[in-house]
């Protein structure tokens, strides 16, 4: 079941996601600032930089995350996960496949995969991950995709068949509508341009997602 992840949220449903690029800081800097406004987990994603740079930034992500208790899960590369032994991997549906990633890993790290319908989403349930992400949920800038908008009710309708599978919620998502996402029945929102792009104000945005999240305590 799922409960690897939830406990790793701690009771917290903002799971957010680096982004060096619309922040400007490194991986470690921005962990820094999440754990600070009380995020539990957090997913390191990095799409410009070469292997070498970014399993040296998250050497130091993780250095920060492990003094504060916190977990860090990698976006794509199971190679570093494994070298840091991070909290976890996060695959799209182009990387190694779960079931790859688990006999690479173990059965104690949390592994995620990226879906962008419910047949990929049903598909990925059967697969040894620990929570399932769908997404874009919303229009979003964030990440170049073919894929439409899954909306809030396809949201609702994967959580009527996916109903003991941890389910991760991703794309567009703000503090204006994380209350509407965790209704839906996600068990978390990620989280990434509503965090990053307002350098000036990152404290206050997390504050503003997290206090969002608590207007709909964990299932
Ligand atoms: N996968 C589906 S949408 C997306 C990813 C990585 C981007 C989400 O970013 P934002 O900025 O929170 O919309
Ligand atoms: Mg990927």
């Amino acid at each position: 079941m799922s409960s690897n992840f939830l406990q790793a949220l701690a009771g917290t449903r903002l799971y957010p996601v680096t982004d060096r690029y619309l922040s400007g800081l490194s991986h470690a800097e921005q962990v820094t600032q999440l754990i600070d406004q009380g995020v539990t987990l957090v997913q390191l994603r990095e799409k410009a930089d070469a292997p070498s740079k970014f399993y040296a930034e998250a050497r130091a992500a993780l250095r920060v995350a492990r003094e504060r208790g916190v977990k860090l899960i990698i976006n794509d590369r199971v190679d570093i996960a494994l070298a840091l032994k991070a909290d976890g991997v996060h695959l799209g549906q182009e990387d190694l496949p779960a079931e790859a990633a688990r006999l690479v890993l173990g059965p104690d790290v949390l592994i995620g995969f990226s879906t962008h319908s419910l047949e990929q989403a049903k598909l990925a349930a059967e697969m040894p991950v620990d929570y399932v992400a769908i997404g874009p949920i919303f229009p979003t800038a964030t990440k170049e995709s073919a894929n439409p908008p899954v909306g809030l009710d396809g949201l609702r309708r994967l959580r009527q068949v996916l109903i003991s599978v941890s389910i991760v919620a991703i794309g567009g998502i703000t503090a204006r509508n994380i209350g509407n996402v965790l209704d839906a029945g996600a068990d978390a929102a990620a989280v990434i341009s509503d965090i990053w792009s307002t350098p000036c104000d990152i404290p206050g945005k997390i504050r503003d997602l997290i206090g969002a999240s608590r207007q709909n305590p964990s299932r």
